[in-house]
């Protein structure tokens, strides 16, 4: 049998089965692990995200003094390292956002705001979650141009890691190259491709998406750059990714889904593509190989999936 997949945008509301291991009442290693007053208010936000329905205004988080210091240390200290290592479509996205949907490092941006400012660039939309969503469901959002963001921020204790998605991880990594109109189409394909999957292509897909999407990088006018959210959001691992340190391997599909990946600590091995584009081309025919006993359609004026 098939397994279920959404169709329309409103069946979105049912793609909620969060990953518990990595978060602050599960995880023992979380830095926020013995914190009560940090663990209080993620209950507090991740209700936001539970009540969420399709099409609700979306949720306004009143940060505290405490939040937004994190939020500066973190703006700041990878703004500085960002015209060096990250890719120009990364840089030209956060200049936009800087001038037009008031980033910078005094405020954390609100995600009703940033929803707003990427439908206009690319269509992409933005909806609250709790946590670290299973592959599945994250997946399939993306088919729909719908991006799910964590809305809590990390512990003020490790402001240059998380083991976790947080605000940092998605206002700063993933938005600036949602506004780009390639990657934003890149994104769909990969969550169109995985509608409907089998549990061995989700897994491949979902390696592909950890190297590409979240720890990607790509050469640029001869220098190797970052494009990874993972990279982008995380202050070590962005200057440990560019060192002569990890192992580069050249980005290919095949191999790619296939390798081994780290999710408690520094990537031992990178992918590197030859240019952005060339991922995307290759990640692209790797995705319209994924046997399916049918096909999918987005239809753009229903925001639902035609299953042919
Ligand atoms: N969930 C959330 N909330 N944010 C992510 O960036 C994310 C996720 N990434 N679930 C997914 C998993 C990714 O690592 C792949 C598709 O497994
Ligand atoms: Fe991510």
């Amino acid at each position: 049998a098939l397994p279920w997949f959404p169709r329309q945008i409103k069946d979105l509301d049912r793609c909620n089965m969060l990953i518990t291991k990595f978060d602050p009442d599960m995880d023992h290693d979380h830095p926020g692990y013995n914190d009560p007053e940090y663990r209080k208010r993620r209950t507090v936000i991740s209700e936001l995200a539970f009540r969420y329905k399709q099409g609700d205004p979306l949720p306004v988080v009143e940060y505290t003094a405490e939040e937004i210091s994190t939020w500066r240390q973190v703006y700041q200290q990878l703004r500085s390292i960002y015209p060096s290592l990250a890719c120009k479509q990364f840089l030209d996205g956060l200049q936009q956002l800087e001038k037009e949907c008031g980033y910078g490092e005094d405020r954390i941006p609100q995600l009703q705001e940033v929803s707003a400012f990427l439908k206009e660039r690319t269509g992409f939309q933005l909806r609250p979650v709790a946590g670290l969503l299973s592959a599945r469901d994250f997946l399939a959002s993306l088919a729909f141009r719908v991006f799910q963001c964590t809305q809590y921020i990390r512990h003020s204790s490790a402001p240059m890691h998380s083991p976790e998605p947080d605000c940092c991880h998605e206002l700063l990594g993933h938005i600036p190259m949602l506004a780009d109109k390639e990657f934003a189409q890149f994104s769909q394909e990969i969550g169109l491709a995985s509608l409907g999957a089998s549990d061995e292509d989700i897994e491949k897909l979902s390696t592909l998406y950890w190297f590409t999407v979240e720890f990607g990088l790509c050469k640029q006018n001869g220098a190797v750059k970052a494009y990874g959210a993972g990279l982008l959001s995380s202050y070590g691992e962005l200057v440990y990714a560019l060192s002569n340190e990890p192992e580069y391997k050249p980005f290919a599909p095949e191999e790619t889904a296939v390798q081994p990946y780290q999710d408690q600590t520094y990537q031992p091995v990178y992918f590197v593509s030859e240019s952005f584009e060339d991922a995307k081309m290759k990640l692209r025919k790797y995705s319209a190989n994924i046997k399916r006993p049918f096909t999918v359609r987005y239809d753009p004026f229903t925001c639902s999936v035609e299953v042919l």
